[in-house]
């Protein structure tokens, strides 16, 4: 490849992972470097806007849908009634916007540490941000770790972490002391869904991370593999841990009778995502 076609493509090299996944683009439209991180947009020949964080692949406009709907309705549908949801992270505000779609949510606080995110999605994927202004939505910039060592106990319904690989800002929202801080600040019957990384290529990650949860006393743990075009493996996953209660399952009637439209998520996919695949299985098996 010559230089110049080079130059026309983002890769963005996983190391860990032993692979590389590049995407076509058009043009570089953005470059800041937070007090956090190295933010970078580009224009893109088929999949829309691309973000970049610290040289990994964020969202993209074609795409992101997978991400941001499985890191919201399968664990709204699995509460009873949630009321208040708070998200760490999630500054792009995509899954923020999916949670806004639930007419019976009273409130919904983020917490991103980087308001250059923000910014940017803003800017670049305004469609992300369009219920900003819902007067629900607490939109903060601030250490979601504090956050959550600060939150009252007993006050959230459901606690989603939306953030970065666990390496730079990231890294502390994958540990005991953090999944202590959630399992206090949620209800009876509370949930919390992170994102786990890939199934395939991350499973020592996602043990631990598991784990954790459960040391810190979280139960009834699934993991919900999805497709990722853009990510490390074109695979990766949520996962959804309980505080207590009696409610297992998900609202699958309420799923279909939902007055909101989704591009990935309904009930078939909320049952399918909780057939674990067996390499899955295995893996936790030996937990
Ligand atoms: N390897 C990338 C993992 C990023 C997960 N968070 C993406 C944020 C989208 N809201």
């Amino acid at each position: 490849m010559s230089k110049l076609e080079a130059n026309r493509w983002f890769t963005e090299i996983s190391d860990r992972d032993g692979s590389a996944f590049s995407l076509r683009i058009n043009k570089k439209l953005d470059e800041v470097q937070s007090p956090f991180q190295k933010v970078e947009m580009y224009e893109t020949t088929d999949f829309g806007n691309l973000m970049i964080i610290d040289g990994c692949t964020m969202v993209s406009t074609r795409e992101n849908f997978f991400y941001h709907e499985m890191m919201s309705h399968p664990a709204l549908f699995a509460h009873p009634a949630p009321k208040n949801v708070v998200i760490i992270g999630g500054g792009d505000c995509g899954t923020l916007r999916e949670v806004l779609k639930h007419p019976d949510v009273e409130s919904v606080t983020q917490i991103d540490i980087d308001e250059v995110v923000t910014q940017m999605s803003l800017k670049y994927f305004p469609e992300l941000c369009a219920s900003n202004d819902d007067p629900r939505a607490t939109v903060m910039f601030d250490d979601g770790i504090k956050y959550m060592r600060d939150a009252a106990a007993s006050s959230i319904d459901i606690i989603i972490v939306d953030g970065t690989d666990p390496v730079g800002p990231g890294e502390g929202l994958f540990n005991h002391a953090f999944y202590t801080s959630c399992l206090n600040a949620l209800r009876e019957g509370g949930i919390l869904i992170q994102q786990s990384e890939s199934p395939l290529m991350h499973m020592p990650l996602l043990k631990d991370m598991r784990r954790a949860m459960k040391d810190v006393g979280f139960s009834d743990l699934q993991t919900l593999p999805f497709p990722q075009p853009i990510y490390p493996s074109g695979i990766w996953s949520a996962t959804l841990a309980r505080k207590g209660s009696e409610f297992a399952g998900f609202r699958e009637q309420d799923v279909d009778n939902a007055e909101f439209a989704t591009e990935y998520y309904n009930s078939g996919i909320h049952k399918g995502a909780l057939a674990t695949p067996n390499f899955m299985r295995r893996a936790f098996d030996s937990e």
